[in-house]
């Protein structure tokens, strides 16, 4: 029997974490990630792919650290001995990344360079190579300097979130310069899926939208409604993310749709699949704007197209139905055909959430 290849995902509860680790577990590979302690479990993602350690032919292990904790990043290295690494734990808000810079800063970009110098001693040390992918963003090209952005494009970063992303960039690429790490940037276009976190754009229209039908909210407020996005579907994107760390050499890669469209266009495809009107429930507040905002992104995934033979799967539209789709069937809602919605529970109270009001 073959030992199965062995991956560390960072980030492993988030939305990419999840989708990777499906991913990679059909692979074929044994599946270690990092968790943080929370005072209740955030496992919510990757409970499904769980499985009792004790259990012979368990492959999903997890292990505690924090990208704030190298000495803890180190000891799980030293453990796990994988081969290939891929970090994408952060503080992946843009807007919070102003409320608290510090911490952002500290787990995206330092956290980056902790793995890296934990990579490089360990490879050192035991002359085993480990391949490493680096969860680099679009929001680095910010008040971007070309259209479409691509690989060349001048980064132009605009919140403390992606001034680290723009960091662990320059580090990856420093230390594949410096110390022959295979160690590859992502520049990832922003992905979306149902398992998006709940105050990103996308997923908090798709969720009020529920709530709305089921008479649990009636009012979703929201800030710049102007600016682009060029949105893929997440499941697509960590595909990417496995096929950079399979070449014969490391390198960087931009993976994007090729296509923007505005929240605006969002919510109009998403109202209009219930055949509701957006502008009857929207209200501007302005505490969802950002001190700088990035106005407009559009990706040109031509060599990720052509060297690693990546395709986007799903359009704009089927990513909006099937979030929309998604959170109706969360709230106990049945779309039918046509797609009116049939209420399957009580829906007497309108309940406020933390969800609902946070940025
Ligand atoms: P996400 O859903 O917000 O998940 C982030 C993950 O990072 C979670 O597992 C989180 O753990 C973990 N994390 C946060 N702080 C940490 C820390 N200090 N130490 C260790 N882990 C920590 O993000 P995502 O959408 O899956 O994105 C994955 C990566 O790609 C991120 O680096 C993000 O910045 C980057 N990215 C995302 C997009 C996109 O459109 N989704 C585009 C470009 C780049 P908890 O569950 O405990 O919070
Ligand atoms: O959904 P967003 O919060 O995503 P943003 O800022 O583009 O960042 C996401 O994508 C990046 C890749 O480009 C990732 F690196 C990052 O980790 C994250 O996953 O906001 C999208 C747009 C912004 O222009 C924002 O101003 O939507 C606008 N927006 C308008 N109203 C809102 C809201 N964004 C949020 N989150 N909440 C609102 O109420």
């Amino acid at each position: 029997m073959t030992t199965p290849k062995r991956a560390l995902i960072t980030g492993v509860t988030g939305q990419d974490g999840s989708y990777l680790s499906e991913l990679l577990l059909e692979q074929g590979y044994e599946v270690h990630g990092i968790i943080r302690r929370t005072s209740t479990f955030n496992t919510d993602r990757i409970d499904h792919i769980y499985e009792d350690p004790h259990q012979e032919g368990a492959r999903l292990f997890l292990h505690y650290g924090d990208l704030t904790d190298g000495t803890t990043l180190r000891r799980v290295l030293e453990a796990v001995q994988p081969v290939e690494i891929y970090n994408l734990g952060a503080q992946s808000h843009v807007r919070v990344s102003f409320d608290c810079p510090e911490y952002t800063v500290d787990a995206v970009g330092m956290g980056t360079l902790r793995i890296l110098e934990a990579i490089r001693d360990y490879q050192h040390r035991t002359g085993i190579q480990v391949r490493f992918y680096q969860a680099g963003s679009s929001e680095m090209f910010g008040l971007v300097q070309e259209v479409p952005q691509r690989e060349t494009t001048p980064f132009y970063p605009r919140s403390p979130y992606a001034c680290a992303k723009v960091y662990a960039h320059w580090q990856t690429v420093n230390y594949r310069e410096s110390y022959g790490l295979f160690a590859c940037n992502g520049i990832l276009f922003n992905h979306e899926s149902p398992r998006r976190g709940e105050t990103f754009v996308t997923r908090k229209i798709t969720r009020a939208l529920a709530r709305i039908v089921a008479g649990q909210q009636k009012k979703l407020y929201m800030g710049n409604l102007d600016a682009k996005r060029d949105w893929g579907y997440a499941k697509d994107y960590v595909k990417a993310m496995w096929l950079m760390l399979q070449q014969e050499a490391p390198d960087d890669y931009v993976v994007a749709t090729g296509e923007t469209h505005s929240i605006r266009e969002f919510l109009d495809i998403a109202f209009g699949y219930v055949n509701l009107n957006w502008q009857d429930y929207v209200e501007f507040d302005e505490r969802y704007l950002r001190p700088a905002e990035v106005d407009l992104l559009i990706g040109d995934p031509a060599k990720a197209k052509t060297q690693l033979g990546w395709e986007p799967s799903v359009t704009f539209e089927q990513l909006v139905h099937l979030m929309v789709e998604a959170d109706l069937k969360g709230m106990g809602l049945v779309p039918l055909n046509g797609h009116s919605v049939q209420p399957v529970i009580d829906t007497a109270t309108l309940r406020p959430t933390v969800l609902s009001s946070l940025p």
